[in-house]
């Protein structure tokens, strides 16, 4: 499989290319990350140094993959965090190009605008765009509860209403979504959810609920969710792998205290999920 990645970098921890690229090598894709900036770290930190990589050097550099006629065996485009404005256009006719050369191929978007916790924490023009523009050509998205809400202007918050939402952001065109961190009121209590529906159904997962916060998460999730689904057409066992790796990165991060994620230390868990999960059928 080939996922042609548009994505951060950064030099220190892991967000971005530099939180999807080696998880999906390790379990076997093969992935061609296009950068659109290069920052010596993520932005949580305040502070940074390092460009954003202008929209059309980032136009050239697909435009080059394009031209070593590379393009008809990419099997899924990614996005994820958008750093400025310019580059939706770009995303968006790169998945035109991909999808021109294999029909078959999708895109994943994972439409990052911020959380329930931080509110948005993306450039203010990013939101519409991502609503208005780009999700309507997406075939994968996997917003969390916070973003789902956004792009469908409703309050999900219950089972039904969070399944309600997605069914809203079904109608804009995906037709795959995965809603991470899903807190419902009446979920067990230290525990935290993530559902996945496609038209075959849906499932919901449910995990403990770790003390942490370490950016790139997201960015792992739609990564490992965005290959299995592509690989296997099976929403509920995408979950399920999905769930299982990143539980156990996020545990091994915990342990070790650290503020960027135990990306590499975590390799076995992405080869080898441990399958501790079950996913409920919920529709
Ligand atoms: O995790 C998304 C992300 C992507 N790119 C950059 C970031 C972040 C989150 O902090 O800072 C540069």
């Amino acid at each position: 499989m080939k996922i042609l990645s548009i994505q951060s970098a950064v030099a220190h921890g892991h967000v971005g290319n530099s939180a999807a690229v080696f998880p999906l090598q390790r379990i076997g894709v093969d992935v061609l990350p296009v950068y659109t900036v290069t920052f010596s770290n993520h932005t949580g930190y305040g502070a940074w140094r390092g460009p954003m990589i202008d929209p059309s050097d980032v136009r050239e550099v697909i435009t080059g993959i394009e031209e070593r006629d590379v393009m008809p065996q990419i099997d899924a485009v990614l996005s994820g965090y958008q750093g400025g404005e310019g580059i939706a256009d770009v995303i968006i006719d790169a998945v035109a190009r991909v999808k021109a050369a294999n029909p078959n191929a999708v895109y994943a978007c994972d439409p990052v605008m911020g959380n329930a916790k931080s509110g948005c924490f993306v450039a203010p023009a990013i939101p519409d765009l991502l609503r208005d523009r780009v999700v309507p050509v997406a075939d994968i998205i996997t917003p969390n509860q916070f973003e789902l809400g956004y792009l469908t202007d409703t309050e999900p918050d219950t089972l039904e209403s969070t399944l309600a939402s997605v069914d809203a952001a079904m109608a804009i065109g995906p037709s795959t979504v995965l809603v991470t961190s899903v807190e419902r009121p009446d979920r067990d209590e230290g525990t935290i959810e993530m559902l996945a529906v496609d038209a075959r159904g849906a499932w919901l997962v449910t995990t403990p609920h770790l003390a942490l916060k370490a950016n790139g998460s997201g960015d792992v999730t739609a990564a490992l969710f965005t290959a299995h689904y592509v690989a296997t057409g099976d929403a509920k066992l995408a979950l399920e792998r999905t769930v299982s790796s990143v539980f156990d990165l996020l545990q091994m991060t915990l342990d070790a205290g650290d503020r960027e994620l135990r990306l590499i230390e975590a390799q076995e868990f992405y080869a080898n999920p441990r399958m501790q999960f079950t996913a409920r059928q919920v529709r």
